[in-house]
């Protein structure tokens, strides 16, 4: 019930107005190869399974991904890699994520990001990151989520601002880090630049997911 409160002033939130015309030109403009989409455009909420302790951080929608489909990591590269992840390690039913009619079920883990709308160069500005992140400080409150997976150094120094920890430890893959309640463990970003690169592999991004489950316990 909360969860749904939350998802209903995320998708109906304009607070940043530079993300605002972005989200929904983008939405407008479209790719060719989905001329025939109606895009979402509009903030995305986080979704899995409520009871989750594990949350996936990321970043930002992608233009042409959740702010396509309206589902974090559904319909782009990113999410072909890390649902197959996912499926891997238990915490998905499903190993590829393309549109939000797919009925993937999490289990044990929530999926969200720093910011809700899409942002040009996906670079989303400090204002608008600060504007943003009590929409997560409260879903993981609602959740009683204790660990969170930062996916790329812009969520996890999003993360250590929900509980204001300083000095801030450096991000790494495989990284840990208290902060408050919260264990934070650090992955890169699975993005095409790193793991076309070999930057990120399948086996590294199963190891930080395994060891997230471990440390909830699961
Ligand atoms: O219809 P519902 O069971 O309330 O699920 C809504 C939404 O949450 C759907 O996208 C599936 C997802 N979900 C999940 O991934 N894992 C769960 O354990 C429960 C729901
Ligand atoms: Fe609202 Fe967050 Fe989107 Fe800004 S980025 S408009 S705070 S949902």
């Amino acid at each position: 019930l909360e969860l749904a409160t939350l998802e209903r002033e995320v998708t109906s939130c304009r607070a940043c107005p530079r993300l605002v015309e972005w989200r929904e030109r983008v939405a407008r403009e479209k790719r060719a190869a989905y001329r025939d989409w109606e895009y979402w455009g509009r903030p995305v909420p986080g979704f899995g399974d409520p009871g989750a302790r594990v949350v996936v951080f990321g970043l930002a929608p992608a233009a042409h991904g959740a702010n396509r489909t309206g589902r974090f990591f559904t319909g782009d590269r990113s999410g072909d890699f890390l649902f197959a992840g996912l499926h891997r390690t238990g915490f998905s039913d499903k190993a590829v994520s393309r549109t939000i009619e797919d009925n993937v079920r999490l289990s044990g883990l929530w999926i969200s990001a720093a910011v809700r709308c899409a942002p040009p160069q996906n670079k989303p500005t400090p204002t608008e990151r600060d504007a943003c992140l009590p929409y997560a400080a409260r879903e993981i409150e609602i959740l009683q989520a204790n660990v969170v997976v930062c996916l790329g150094a812009f969520a996890w120094d999003a993360a250590l601002r929900l509980r204001n920890v300083r000095p801030k430890p450096k991000f790494g893959h495989g990284a840990e880090a208290r902060a408050g309640d919260l264990t934070l463990v650090g992955c890169y970003h699975p993005s095409q630049q790193n793991t076309f690169t070999g930057v990120l592999t399948p086996p590294m991004l199963d190891a930080v997911l395994l060891r997230a489950r471990d440390l909830a316990g699961l």
